[in-house]
């Protein structure tokens, strides 16, 4: 079963979002990674969330850029949450997107991250927490991995302080 369904509006967004899966794949989450687009492919679109539904699919994620609507038609067509990355693809760093994909109406939330590859690895992140809600084995697993991250703050700080001790 997929767990989780990462979509991108174009290839072009793949290397920025090659974060997320890298975090998925550590905490053992299933997930499938596609293109589709919600002005390009816009059956295509929703005929990918009704079978992903069927199939069980818990979170939706969904990359894009410029007029950002991928993440917002996703939403419109499913009560799973979604989340939203957007993505830097033209000369306004990616507040175009940022704003497209945050801007939702009421009752048709999308769960917003940081722009590009901060927003892929949160979005992971935060797919995990969702699915660990329900998943004891893998709430154990996010608190090891934070516990990682703390310890590895930790040591680095330690190299420091010897080093530049005056
Ligand atoms: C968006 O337009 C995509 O998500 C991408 O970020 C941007 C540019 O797409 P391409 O022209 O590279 O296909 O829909």
């Amino acid at each position: 079963m997929i767990q989780v369904a990462i979509f991108m509006g174009s290839i072009s967004d793949k290397d920025k979002v090659l974060s997320c899966t890298e975090i998925l794949e550590k905490l053992g989450i299933s997930y499938t990674l596609t293109v589709t687009s919600a002005h390009r492919t816009p059956q295509r679109t929703q005929k990918l969330v009704e079978d992903l539904e069927k199939d069980g699919c818990q979170v939706f994620i969904c990359a894009a850029g410029l007029a950002a609507h991928l993440a917002g038609a996703v939403a419109a067509k499913t009560i799973k949450p979604v989340l939203g990355i957007p993505i830097n693809a033209s000369s306004l760093g990616g507040a175009d997107a940022l704003f497209s994909t945050v801007q939702m109406p009421p009752g048709f939330p999308v769960g917003t991250l940081g722009i590009d590859k901060i927003g892929a690895k949160n979005a992971a992140w935060l797919a995990a927490q969702i699915l660990a809600l329900q998943d004891s084995a893998l709430a154990d697993k996010i608190s090891q991995m934070r516990n990682q991250m703390t310890q590895e703050i930790e040591e680095t700080a330690k190299q420091l302080e010897a080093h530049y001790q005056g």
